[in-house]
């Protein structure tokens, strides 16, 4: 058996596609990153143990959908619901982990409820978009309110009162906080990119295509780095505080 061979055999597709390799590398990614996060479990004591499980779940959550929407690629069909589902199920796990995190140092669930809605209503926006019709403004006023979230997400856990916790906990949480904060500040900015090269067909922002390169393959880049990073960040933290 040739490689190629090997290759079209595991995943019946073309692995050269940048969009089928990275759906291909991605379930691996997620499912070496869950196994990781779990089987570290038993050397945290209970504080640490929930943020670490969350870590797990996110990633798990992530290569379960990576295979089918890795499926749906290389047979032609379309990703973008199996995306969006991923998305509305990880992404709130994220703002769970802002919260176990902070939870000690006084952050209540009002904090988490504002984060997870916010979280959705920037998503279920940003889903409108890709689905909307590309010769209309709706793709962009879409991607405009889904952007106003994504701010507001960023702005309550920069400067809102989760920020003035993280800097009265100190620490390794206080240093937990501010990388996960730079995840969402700097990771989670990839997606918007992503967004307007899928939708960027008759929009304004069309200029974006000279970047060559397909929606999918900036969603999955983005992804590895924000759920497996984020999750490490969680994991080391856990692992400074045993000190
Ligand atoms: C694991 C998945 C993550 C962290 C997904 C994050 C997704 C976003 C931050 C998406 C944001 C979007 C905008 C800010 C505007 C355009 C539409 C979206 C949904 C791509």
């Amino acid at each position: 058996m040739t490689l190629t061979n090997f290759i079209s055999f595991i995943g019946n597709a073309d692995l050269s596609d940048p969009v089928n390799f990275t759906f291909f590398l991605g379930t691996m990614a997620m499912t070496a990153a869950s196994a990781f996060f779990f089987l570290s479990l038993p050397q945290f004591d209970s504080k640490w143990r929930t943020s670490i499980l969350v870590s797990g779940l996110i990633t798990f959550i992530a290569a379960v959908h990576y295979y089918y929407m890795r499926e749906a690629a290389t047979s032609g069909g379309v990703t973008t619901e199996i995306r969006y589902i991923d998305w509305i199920l990880t992404v709130p796990l994220m703002c769970v982990e802002f919260y176990l995190i902070l939870k000690a140092a006084g952050a209540t669930t009002k904090h988490l409820k504002t984060l997870i809605w916010a979280s959705l209503v920037m998503l279920v926006t940003g889903y409108f978009g890709e689905v909307a019709d590309s010769s209309t403004a709706m793709p962009a006023l879409w991607g405009l309110a889904s952007g106003i979230a994504y701010f507001y997400i960023a702005y309550l856990i920069k400067y809102g009162e989760l920020a003035q916790l993280a800097a009265s906990a100190g620490g390794a949480v206080e240093k937990a906080h501010k990388t996960l904060t730079l995840f969402v500040l700097i990771g989670w900015a990839i997606y918007p990119l992503g967004y307007m090269l899928g939708t960027a067909d008759g929009q304004w922002y069309s200029f974006i295509t000279a970047i060559n390169l397909d929606m999918d393959v900036v969603y999955n880049i983005g992804d590895a780095i924000n759920k497996i990073g984020f999750g490490l960040v969680v994991y080391a933290a856990a692992v400074a505080s045993k000190k």
